[in-house]
């Protein structure tokens, strides 16, 4: 494999001397000191391995602090310290000889800082984490076109089943409307706080056109990189729990082939921060100009999961555009008037999620549900819903699903 040193050492700074280390008070001088070894060994390339082990006792030491308490306690300078770490041991990895596994650690590493850590040196991971992926890349396509001239069958086929589909009674049905002007959309919808399904608003973004969405797109632009993932059947489910996998080992356990199970949702408000890529194929909805917030605090959240995946019944505290982009979603609306006919959980951690399970109620245990008045639909590609702020939402994918949401106020 060529090397890849030019193209990781373009993004760092020039010199020892240039490459800060500032840190306050509050990190031990001892980790500091560990740091500034680490940084000598990165331009002076001859002790690997001591420069990997520095590295990764950094990020042993830094990863009890961010684990320990609440994340919103951690201190930002301990991110830092993380994401330094990260630099450290992606740089040891790629200086010399490298292997397939070497440059896929180094990926999973930068992805980790990505998550876990703080911007250091103007985003200097993410720009290393693109030189790996274009390495990667190379590799992946190279494996690829062996593999088709040894013409393998590709095994995994994905399941084209459909989950049951409701039938939306008319009276229910959500409103519909063809690219609004803002105005109208304003006094009709926002002011009102009445949902509404918008067509034709987002044709022309590339996940349609340049780049459409699917999993051999999702695979190529970010199948090695590491993302938080959602394992259960829905969050309310005593089973349910979160890990971390590659996007391509998500779709094969959750998406496609014979052993999936279906029981995974990539559900993420980081992806498209983390994966630029994915973020230039959509684009924030016009209509989020008439909320107060500035742009930058416009929260994008991914929604990439096999049919039958269920997102309980829940209120949030913006307003909100889903978009769906792949497969369709049976969706249910309750407003907040409702609120006493659908039993939120009592805990503070979840006093924003219903008990009642929407398809299959249990009656005895909540017997007003039925009496909650609702409206419901079918969201198709192409199509966005505005859900108002606080309105109740139950989400059901009826096959392999790709939405995104804009949570905006
Ligand atoms: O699509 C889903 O599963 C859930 C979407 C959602 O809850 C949201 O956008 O707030």
């Amino acid at each position: 494999m060529a090397q890849l040193w030019p193209d990781i050492q373009a993004v760092l700074p020039v010199s020892e001397t240039e490459f800060n280390l500032n840190f306050s008070e509050k990190i031990d001088l001892s980790v500091v000191d560990i740091l500034k070894q680490a940084r000598h060994q990165l331009y002076d390339r001859k002790a690997t391995q001591s420069w990997i082990d520095k590295a990764q006792i950094v990020l042993d030491f830094s990863w009890e602090k961010l684990n320990t308490g609440t994340w919103r306690d951690v201190d930002k300078e301990w991110r830092r310290v993380y994401s330094y770490g990260c630099l450290f041991k992606v740089t040891a990895l790629c200086c010399g000889e490298l292997s397939q596994s070497k440059i896929h650690e180094a990926v999973k590493t930068c992805d980790m800082g990505l998550l876990m850590g703080a911007s250091i040196l103007d985003d200097v991971l993410q720009k290393l984490v693109r030189v790996l992926q274009n390495k990667a890349k190379a590799w992946q396509s190279k494996a690829k076109q062996r593999a088709e001239q040894s013409e393998e069958p590709d095994k995994k086929k994905i399941r084209k089943e459909c989950d049951s589909t409701p039938v939306i009674n008319p009276s229910k049905a959500v409103p519909r409307i063809h690219c609004p002007s803002l105005e109208h959309f304003r006094t009709e919808f926002l002011d009102t706080q009445r949902p509404v399904i918008l067509e034709g608003i987002i044709d022309h973004w590339p996940a349609f056109k340049e780049h459409p969405w699917s999993i051999d797109y999702l695979r190529t632009v970010a199948g090695c990189r590491t993302v938080p993932v959602e394992v259960g059947s829905r969050y309310t489910d005593e089973a349910w729990s979160q890990t971390l996998i590659t996007v391509s080992e998500f779709i094969d356990r959750y998406i496609v082939g014979e052993g999936s199970t279906g029981k995974g949702y990539l559900a993420q408000h980081q992806l498209f921060d983390q994966i630029p890529e994915l973020k230039e194929d959509i684009r924030i909805p016009d209509y989020c100009c008439l909320g107060e917030g500035e742009e930058d605090d416009i929260n994008i959240n991914a929604w990439f999961g096999p049919r039958g995946t269920v997102s309980p019944l829940h209120q949030d505290p913006q307003q909100n555009f889903l978009a769906q982009v792949v497969g369709r979603k049976y969706i249910r609306l309750y407003s907040p008037q409702e609120t006493v006919k659908l039993y939120p959980h009592q805990s503070q951690l979840l006093h924003n999620t219903s008990q009642v399970d929407v398809e299959n109620p249990d009656m005895s245990r909540f017997p007003d549900f039925l009496k909650a008045s609702y409206e419901e639909c079918v969201l198709q590609p192409g199509e966005v819903l505005f859900i108002p702020v606080k309105h109740w939402h139950y989400v059901r994918s009826l096959e392999l699903s790709f939405s995104v949401s804009f949570w905006w106020s």
